[in-house]
């Protein structure tokens, strides 16, 4: 909901429907929206009635020399994501999330993307170091009933990435709706290290959603999507080992943040960011995570006794909304010989930066990236491959009193090719909260962070936008010509 100050500001900019794509995409005025959020029901909340699935791993159609041949259909589907309701929804495959693909450092992957679906699409590797061509620009779109194939060399570090829809104006609705899956790079160091593997590697893909009594997953505002989902599933529960896992955990939702801690205040260990593992594991008790972040996180349950369960809590939720996002059941011993040692890896040192560039994100009075909207044909930055750039981006709104919905007004500022590290936040020195290599950084109202990035290791258009997709979609994104 907007408060007054924004809506007057909205109001000013010539309604929400200009502004929030949910509006526009519904082919309606947001008046029209207003009324079908208020008179179609959200489906009743109860938690723990699914046991939380593991998306499939997709299996090769064929195998060279050098590459892995994948195919996937994008088409509609009937899932179960609140128990006992069907509800329709846009997949990679079938299957909600899409199932995940497992690729190997320097083994290219080939993927055969069919669209079956009635929208265009285009599918975008997050985290991924590709050609433009394969990137799926906002531009180059799969139309309905087309095929596009997309290759990914992997030439670069183990990492938790994941596939997704970035088709101008759609991609905030075609994630929501289900298009998006996962897609794991190992290497050989990762593969050298004791953390937890095989079973005990476990994905929970975490966003919200709103189902309706009828089961129609309406995408709408988030602040009124009061279902949160863990791989495709309504707050479901997880029967785990009273040992470690390693859990790696994406923000997938369109447009909004939440936080994590475990109910009784655990501390846990993270081991990865956005661009892979951490060079040193770092110790907390909560996460901060806003849309296409991903943070790598080994839990160790051998404290508990086998009989117990811990729920694991969103302390960012709405006061309107239950916190829970899923449980864990502790049902059995198991043998651990898994530990998480005190180097993970080590990062190639940044050069010295040459370019310093400042941008300035905002919502209001329109979705905008230094006050200009998204134009494919605009050249916003030019840079010469392998520069070293420092980037000031600032979020200009300012919050609201503590309390009120602000999903609209965070932002999640995301750099397609390269990964960045975070120097600085508000003006004091980065700390645990932006640790490792990232693609996305959080902001929230008012803050600014500053972040150094290397422009390689390909030359093409790229973008920076930001990854809460309502905004994305709406505009906040900005093309980036990477020369020779
Ligand atoms: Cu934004």
């Amino acid at each position: 909901m907007l408060n007054r100050r924004n809506a007057l500001k909205v109001a000013a900019a010539g309604g929400a429907a200009a502004l929030f794509p949910w509006d526009r995409l519904t082919g309606a005025g947001s008046e029209a929206v207003a009324s079908s959020a208020a008179t179609a029901e959200a489906a009743p909340i109860v938690p723990f009635a699914h046991a939380m699935p593991l998306p499939q791993t997709l299996a090769p159609t064929s195998r060279t020399l050098t590459s892995d041949l994948y195919e996937i259909r994008m088409r509609e589907a009937q899932v179960e994501i609140v128990k006992g309701l069907t509800s329709k929804v846009r997949t990679y495959n079938g299957t909600f999330p899409g199932p995940t693909i497992k690729a190997v450092q320097n083994r290219e992957v080939v993927v055969r993307q069919i669209n079956e679906l009635e929208v265009n699409t285009a599918v975008h590797l997050h985290g991924a170091h590709v050609l433009s061509e394969h990137d799926g620009l906002p531009m180059d779109t799969i139309v309905a009933g087309g095929e596009r194939t997309y290759h990914y060399p992997n030439k670069q570090a183990a990492a938790s990435l994941w596939y997704h829809d970035h088709a101008h104006h759609l991609e905030a609705e075609n994630v929501y709706m289900g298009l998006h899956g996962l897609y794991l790079i190992s290497d050989h160091n990762e593969r050298s290290l004791p953390l937890p593997t095989g079973t005990y590697d476990v994905p929970l893909v975490i966003r919200d959603a709103r189902v309706e009594t009828d089961g129609t997953l309406l995408y709408t505002r988030p602040s009124d999507c009061p279902n949160m989902l863990v791989n495709g599933k309504e707050r479901p529960y997880f029967q785990v080992a009273a040992r470690k896992y390693r859990f790696r955990v994406y923000n997938a939702c369109a447009n909004r943040y939440f936080k994590l801690r475990f109910a009784d205040g655990i501390e846990f260990t993270q081991i990865g960011a956005d661009g892979g593992l951490l060079e040193k594991p770092v110790r907390k008790t909560e996460l901060l995570m806003l849309g296409g972040e991903r943070v790598d996180i080994v839990v160790d349950f051998s404290r508990y006794r086998v009989g117990q369960s811990v729920v694991l809590e969103n302390p960012g939720a709405q006061t309107t909304e239950r916190p829970e996002v899923m449980r864990f059941d502790i049902v059995r011993r198991a043998a651990d010989y898994s530990f998480v040692p005190h180097r993970l890896t080590t990062y190639a040192p940044q050069p010295a930066a040459t370019v310093e560039r400042d941008f300035e994100i905002r919502t209001f009075p329109a979705m905008t990236i230094n006050g200009l909207s998204y134009d494919p044909n605009r050249v916003d930055i030019q840079t010469r491959l392998g520069t070293t750039e420092v980037w000031t981006v600032r979020n200009v709104e300012a919050p609201l009193p503590a309390g009120k919905p602000d999903f609209h007004l965070w932002h999640s500022f995301h750099t397609h090719l390269t990964f960045f590290r975070v120097l600085e936040r508000n003006g004091q020195p980065a700390d645990a909260r932006d640790v490792g290599l990232k693609d996305t950084v959080t902001l929230g109202p008012g803050e600014t962070v500053k972040i150094a990035m290397t422009w390689g290791p390909y030359t093409g258009q790229y973008l920076y936008h930001c990854h809460q997709l309502g905004h994305s979609s709406g505009g906040q994104m900005g093309r980036i010509d990477v020369v020779a």
